[in-house]
């Protein structure tokens, strides 16, 4: 029985014949079982959903592969009988299979522990609570202009995995990464990122976390694998990265931010971000003083120019030219969902922000619009503290419509601080906030919440406020029925 998961200098991580089970089969999952099979594992199966839900083709390659496989739940007998058990990263750690394994003494990985034996491409890794996708996606398109062969995968979409078991021989690794990737890993197991960003954090995923400490603890895991040559990126404006010193890595630091004191990074002052050294770091090759004009990009307002400052500083410290970033800045289209315009229809601006799946997103968002807000919001709670938004919904919101399962528990946080009405579906909310509009105000979709209680996604979930928009755009009489006054 093999069950060696460190010896790491032969790059023997993984021994052939040895039993592997996989828990979830979603993109991940999928991509472990082929990466697995390629290194002659016998490769076992877990996922709770039911049978139903797994595609003809990949039941079609599970038997030919002799793959056994279970649905519908998770037997504690092939959890405990595995050598290794690789975990995708939507499965809570808490579930109790995992838990009896871990008393078991069975190895627990998840994705970063594997890549990290495999992968020899610099990896840039980019977590925190907000704005991750935004800036893989732009750090994407400016090394796209700087390396001929460059990988952007991880939380964004497409596993490492993939990548790693993959024909592509990239240059540089671009990789989101979420908490719940960090935290399979045993502090140096995991993968040494060339350059870690933290771009925030605030309360999120609390249903999973036993403490928003835990979360915090979690995040800062991605510099806990990083040498003295590699570079940590922090954000020098977030109070909960600036309080917690003792969790700030060894390595090589740099802050972006508008509050750099003599700290050495990326300052943002008047919508440009200039790179600057302190008293006692100087950023490598001549970088300081080195200026970045976002006033004529799309990245020009908070939160897209903290991240512009973060992608900015990765890109100059992975060697990349200054000229070459100020295409990838200026060329960058923003991300659906996030902040996006859908449509001016009688003076009201309806604005998307479907992305924002937690209470520091919609925080983001009510600081930067400058109209009274009709708000949208609700799904599934995330165990956020919503008392963080009384004061910019008191300030800002003039008028709240709340779906989905959060709907009772935020009408009473809200109550105080704004009128608010619960509605049954998301096209209702937005036909019932364009009767309550005048002219001047905006109605944000801007929910707090996950959406999987109502939709598949974020994404679906803003593409049915987007299309109700333009749908009453349309047919400007609308509907108002159904909404309950408190
Ligand atoms: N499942 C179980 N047991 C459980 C729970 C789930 O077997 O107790 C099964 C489900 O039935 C399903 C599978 O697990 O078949 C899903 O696993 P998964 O949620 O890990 O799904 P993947 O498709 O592998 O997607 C994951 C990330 N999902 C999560 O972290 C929840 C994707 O991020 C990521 O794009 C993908 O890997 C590739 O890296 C999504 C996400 O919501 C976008 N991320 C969170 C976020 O951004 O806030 C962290």
């Amino acid at each position: 029985m093999a069950t060696s998961i460190t010896n790491t200098d032969t790059g023997n991580f993984l021994s052939p014949g040895m039993t592997i089970l996989v828990v979830g089969l979603g993109k991940t999952g999928v991509a472990a079982v082929k990466f697995f099979l390629q290194h002659g594992a016998r490769v076992t199966v877990s996922d709770s959903s039911h049978k139903d839900t797994i595609a003809p083709e990949i039941l079609a390659w599970f038997e030919e592969n002799n793959i056994t496989f279970e649905t519908g739940g998770h037997s504690m007998g092939l959890f405990t009988s595995a050598d290794l058990i690789f975990v995708s990263p939507g499965i809570p750690l808490s579930i109790e299979p995992l838990v009896e394994a871990r008393r078991s003494s069975i190895p627990i990985v998840g994705e970063l522990e594997i890549t990290t034996h495999y992968l020899k491409t610099p990896v840039v890794g980019i977590t925190g609570t907000n704005g991750k996708t935004t800036v893989t996606t732009l750090l994407g398109d400016i090394f796209k202009a700087s390396f001929e062969n460059v990988f952007v995968g991880g939380n964004i979409g497409t596993p490492l995995l993939e990548y790693v078991s993959g024909s592509q021989d990239a240059d540089i690794v671009v990789a989101e990464i979420s908490s719940f990737q960090l935290d399979t890993g045993a502090e140096k197991n995991g993968l040494p990122f060339k350059a870690a960003i933290l771009l925030n954090i605030s309360p999120d995923h609390l249903e999973r976390y036993t403490s928003f400490s835990a979360y915090v603890d979690s995040k800062f895991k991605i510099f806990a694998a990083q040498g003295p040559d590699d570079f940590a990126i922090l954000n020098a404006d977030d109070a909960e990265i600036m309080n917690r010193r003792h969790l700030w890595p060894e390595n090589q630091k740099f802050f972006f931010g508008e509050e750099l004191a003599d700290l050495a990074g990326a300052t943002i002052h008047a919508k440009k971000i200039i790179l600057k050294n302190s008293s006692n770091s100087a950023l490598p090759d001549n970088m300081h003083g080195e200026e970045y004009d976002l006033s004529k990009t799309s990245l020009r307002n908070s939160p897209n120019l903290q991240n512009a400052a973060a992608a900015i500083l990765a890109a100059r410290l992975m060697g990349c030219q200054q000229q070459d970033i100020l295409k990838g800045l200026v060329a960058f289209k923003p991300l659906e969902h996030r902040m996006s315009l859908v449509a001016e229809i009688g003076g009201v601006s309806y604005i998307d922000d479907s992305k924002a799946t937690n209470v520091g997103a919609v925080y983001s968002a009510l600081g930067a619009i400058k109209q009274p807000v009709i708000l949208i919001a609700g799904g599934r709670d995330k165990g956020g503290d919503y008392s963080i938004l009384s004061e910019p919904v008191h300030r800002k919101v003039k008028h709240m419509l709340l779906i989905g399962e959060a709907r009772d528990k935020m009408t009473r946080a809200f109550l105080a601080f704004t009128t608010i009405e619960t509605v049954d579906s998301l096209q209702e909310a937005v036909f019932r906030a364009a009767s309550l509009a005048v002219p001047g105000d905006a109605v944000l979709l801007s929910p707090a919440c996950a959406s999987f209680d109502m939709f598949s996604s974020y994404t679906e979930r803003g593409t049915v406020f987007k299309n109700s928009v333009l749908e009453m755009k349309n047919n400007p009489a609308g509907k108002t029925e159904g909404a309950v006054s408190h």
